[in-house]
């Protein structure tokens, strides 16, 4: 990170006490809390680097590769959801581990106990209520200054995980991120990078680990996957390592991708570490500055009013609900228009590609002579998977580019609410008439969570973009590599409703984006060979191979007639279970808006009504003005940093 206009770390401290002040002043005791602990963790001077990723993903792996572990001891590994609290590594002359709970107890234990305070396994849910758990040792691949963590795996399996993360990562001056190759990014992964950006953590380094379990293709698939999806996050990131976590830890380094991994690491910590913490720094104290900040803005504007203007405002907002309804009516309209055409013209192509996989697989089996049943007969779930696939790859591509189109049509043309720093509302409409409210309807915005217009489309995007990666990431599955594992998965989620669950939950209302269909590890073989052997063992045609001499030209009909039927029975899931799914979804973004927008409005009228019916004094308006003035100030001479792009 370059610094530009402050070269010494005494510059962001000495800010971040001044802004502390003011908000102590303020009474915002949250924000202050965050801030002496950020402050603190500055003063320690050791750069923290968290491990991220979704349970399984390989974290605790890496971590005892990294810390040249041989066994597990320090980082618990398993199969099944294994790390359940927070535990850090940081060096020292010798080994220990002291446990921190979150009532301020602490215990030191030995290195063999860790487990029985950070494994799901042994401390359930974090029954014991572990705050941290710090492990010293001298790790012999670790810098003495870094700080390294393993993180309890994100998902929603163990809801719990995610809240002890979404407290963690501001912690953080950087962070591994660990995917796998044989699962695209999901949605849970999807959030987690979120919070990563929502922190303003500027570097990320990012690795497919498991690369010893997949295919080169996969692998390069989830790459650009990957890079993909980090790019409509926003998040940068220098490289994308190709990991294998295990083969390091079990002392195969050379050949894990680890090295490269670690020397992105030093040169960026050589280069960017103490510019980092001071970004660090201010990004953590400009968040938890933000809040008060709002606050005390919409506080100051709504006070300057007279309860006639307040008047004029709750007529001005029901007016623009006027205008509001056209609108939406309109862009609501035109979605669901745009979104069934997508739907349909793909219900139409999966009709054609049905006839033409049929015609494409049977005629295979014609052209055989009969001596080469039996191989072909062998081959029929690749003959197959592969007639579906090119069939299906066209209509699937197409529609992930009209589905994401509608949404970011609908994203534009929506009717939108921001809030202005001076604590003033706009609510944009169509034509780009803006209307301005006052300093209530900002209070209000800030008690809906409606984002700072000047943060940008990052926390504005909200619905909208979650929805639109979480489309991306749907319907890029659809169009997966030309791999038997790619098409294999393709049809299991197809079939074994992947996206149907994920979708029922938007349909509920309580998701605000599907989680996109989540890439079962199903290979073909279970999804498409396991039906099609049965059905022809059914038939005898691989069973007894001596019959085939006895009336081949019948067991030819038979193998083309249960070719057939697997097609079919292929393409009856898509067209029953998927595409249905797919038009639920179009209904759930559209009401996903609606929703938002209704109570964002709602809560803006409530709070001018309150707000004028009770005034405040004088007095108590020239306080909120002069903190709102230095506060202002302060933010406004924070420390600037230019975002990191190297490593
Ligand atoms: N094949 C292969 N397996 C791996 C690799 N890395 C980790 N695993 C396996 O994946 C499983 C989970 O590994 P962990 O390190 O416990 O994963 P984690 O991300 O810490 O999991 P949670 O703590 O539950 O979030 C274990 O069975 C590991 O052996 C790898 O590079 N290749
Ligand atoms: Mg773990």
């Amino acid at each position: 990170m370059q610094l530009a206009n402050n070269s010494a770390s005494t510059g962001p401290v000495k800010w971040a006490h001044q802004v502390n002040e003011i908000l102590r002043r303020s009474g915002e005791k949250n924000a202050t809390d965050q801030i002496e602990k950020a402050i603190t963790q500055h003063q320690e001077d050791r750069f923290l680097i968290a491990v991220l990723g979704k349970a399984k993903r390989g974290k605790s792996t890496l971590l005892n590769a990294i810390l040249g572990r041989r066994d597990d001891l320090v980082a618990p590994i398993d199969k099944l959801p294994a790390s359940s609290a927070i535990t850090r590594f940081v060096w020292g002359e010798r080994e220990a581990a002291t446990v921190f709970f979150r009532d301020g107890r602490r215990q030191d234990i030995d290195l063999a106990r860790i487990k029985e305070f950070v494994t799901e396994e042994l401390n359930p849910a974090n029954v014991k209520s572990v705050d941290v758990v710090e492990v010293t040792g001298p790790f012999p691949g670790m810098d003495k200054d870094l700080v390294l963590v393993d993180t309890p795996g994100a998902g929603s399996l163990h809801e719990y995980h995610d809240a002890i993360l979404h407290a963690f990562i501001p912690q953080a001056d950087a962070v591994i991120f660990l995917v796998t190759a044989r699962m695209p990014l999901d949605q849970d992964e999807l959030e987690l990078l979120k919070n990563v950006k929502a922190a303003d953590i500027g570097k990320v380094f990012f690795a497919v680990n498991r690369v010893d379990e997949a295919e080169t293709n996969d692998i390069e698939a989830a790459v650009s996957h990957n890079q993909q999806l980090l790019s409509q996050v926003g998040i940068h990131v220098s490289q994308i390592h190709r990991i294998s976590a295990k083969s390091a830890f079990q002392g195969t380094v050379s050949s894990s991708g680890l090295s490269e991994l670690m020397r992105e690491i030093s040169s960026f910590l050589g280069r960017h570490k103490g510019r980092a913490r001071d970004a660090r720094l201010v990004a953590r104290v400009s968040q938890a500055a933000e809040m008060p900040a709002q606050h005390l803005a919409a506080q100051l504007a709504s006070s300057r009013k007279t309860v006639v203007e307040l008047e004029a405002e709750l007529s001005s907002l029901s007016e623009s609900k006027r205008t509001i309804k056209q609108d939406r009516e309109i862009s609501e309209r035109e979605f669901t228009h745009s979104w069934s055409r997508a739907v349909d013209s793909f219900e139409h192509q999966v009709k054609d590609a049905k006839s033409a996989a049929k015609m494409a697989v049977t005629s295979r089996i014609a052209r055989t002579s009969l001596a080469g049943l039996g191989s072909v007969a062998k081959e029929l779930p690749t003959i197959i998977t592969r007639a579906i696939e090119s069939e299906l790859a066209a209509p699937a591509q197409t529609l992930e580019e009209s589905l994401s189109a509608s949404t970011r049509k609908l994203q534009v043309g929506y009717p939108s609410v921001e809030m202005q720093s001076t604590g003033e509302v706009s609510i944009r409409t169509k034509a780009s008439h803006t209307t301005v409210l006052g300093g209530m309807a900002g209070a209000a915005a800030v008690a809906t969570g409606i984002g700072l217009a000047s943060a940008g489309s990052a926390a504005a995007a909200g619905i909208a973009a979650a929805n639109a990666a979480a489309i991306a990431a749907a319907t890029t599955t659809i169009t997966v590599p030309s791999t038997i594992a790619g098409i294999g998965s393709l049809l299991s989620s197809w079939g074994l409703g992947g996206i149907g669950s994920a979708i029922s939950a938007l349909g509920t209302g309580t998701a605000t984006a599907a989680a996109p269909v989540a890439l079962t590890t199903t290979p073909l073989w279970v999804a498409v060979a396991g039906p099609v052997g049965w059905t022809l063992a059914g038939l005898g045609v691989l069973a007894v191979p001596f019959a085939w001499r006895a009336s081949k030209h019948k067991q030819k009909d038979r193998l083309e007639e249960a070719s057939r039927e697997q097609v079919d029975d292929v393409f009856q899931r898509v067209l029953t279970a998927r595409i249905p799914a797919l038009r639920r979804m179009g209904e759930s973004i559209i009401e996903e808006f609606r929703l938002r927008l209704d109570k964002q409005l709602r809560q803006i009228e409530e709070t001018i009504v309150q707000f004028k019916d009770h005034r405040p004094d004088s007095e108590k308006v020239m306080l909120i003005e002069k903190l709102n003035n230095e506060l202002r100030d302060a933010l406004a001479t924070a420390p600037r940093f230019e975002a990191q792009t190297s490593g």
